[in-house]
């Protein structure tokens, strides 16, 4: 006998428009007095799907940070976690940022940062996914708009929304350099998305997502409800956004660059199972196998 089908909250990658589905999970898991967020930034969480921490790391770390765009890639030299602009061979991208450096790895286990991952989540997290964005000046490309749980739940199998991103800013992120665009509360909504998931999808979807994203009508639609509002940051500020918020990016045409450094934190109560609506696992540099729970690391080793 074979076993019985896991049912799919979630269904997505399909061959029809399905209409939205309402989010069964909370969005935050923790209580007030489980770490540092306060009621009004739990609320914030819970209904809008974003929360702006400032100076969440100091200056010096922002600046270790940032010349880990330039020595990683040149100690690694070709290696499947750079990934770089479809036209020219810029960074774009540098995958499992926290098992390449420790900088990074540090800050994820930092007070502030991991102590809000753990509140958010209600318990003990890992890393699911972490890289280091550099969007070039004048030529860097955004990300069309997308759910982040969409991709992690048909490709690489997290069965429920209960993973968050924190995004810090190594740079400034103003409106002109290709900053992040979210739809505030649209995380309370699944959208199915159309368009089967092709073989090594993630070949192309790091660079350009086409599979995994919502009609333009759904778009529209949820818009008119959410709005849409941009993350404005100084270096070192961070954003925190649920795995299921709709964002995106426009290009970046200006002349400075835009980098940060994204760190998705899974629940170690929402590890994956088979992809929902995908062929094999993605690669480990993108999609966790280490479960490990982070511990926290004093402030002094960052
Ligand atoms: O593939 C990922 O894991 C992430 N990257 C993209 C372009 N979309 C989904 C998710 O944000
Ligand atoms: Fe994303």
């Amino acid at each position: 006998m074979s076993a019985p089908a896991i049912t799919d909250r979630y269904p997505s990658r399909l061959e029809a428009e399905q209409p939205p589905i309402l989010r069964s999970e909370p969005v935050v898991w923790g209580a007030a007095d489980e770490g540092p967020l306060a009621p009004p930034a739990l609320t914030q969480m819970s209904e809008q799907g974003f929360l702006i921490r400032p100076s969440t790391v100091y200056d010096a770390t922002v600046s270790a940070l940032r010349s880990e765009i330039d020595r990683v890639p040149s100690q690694l030299g070709d290696d499947p976690r750079i990934i770089r602009e479809a036209g020219s061979q810029e960074v774009r991208s540098i995958f499992e940022a926290h098992v390449l450096s420790s900088v990074v790895m540090d800050v994820a286990c930092s007070p502030g940062v991991l102590d809000v991952a753990e509140q958010l989540l209600g318990g003990p997290v890992y890393l699911h996914q972490s890289r280091i964005n550099a969007m070039p000046a004048f030529r860097g490309r955004g990300f069309y708009w997308h759910s982040d749980f969409e991709t992690w739940h048909t490709e690489d199998g997290l069965p429920q929304m209960r993973t968050v991103s924190c995004s810090i800013a190594l740079t400034v992120n103003v409106a002109y350099n290709g900053t992040l665009q979210v739809m505030p509360g649209t995380h309370r909504t699944f959208y199915p998305c159309v368009g089967a998931t092709p073989r090594d999808n993630h070949r192309k979807s790091l660079v350009e997502q086409e599979i995994g994203v919502p009609s333009t009508q759904t778009l529209a639609e949820a818009a008119v409800t959410s709005g849409i509002e941009l993350f404005l940051g100084q270096p070192g500020d961070a954003l925190w956004f649920d795995c299921n918020l709709m964002h995106g990016s426009g290009s970046n045409i200006s002349p400075y660059p835009r980098s940060n450094v994204f760190l998705v934190f899974n629940s170690v109560e929402n590890t994956p199972q088979k992809p929902f609506a995908g062929y094999e696992p993605r690669p480990e540099y993108i999609a966790a196998r280490d479960f490990t729970p982070l511990t926290p690391r004093s402030p002094s080793s960052i």
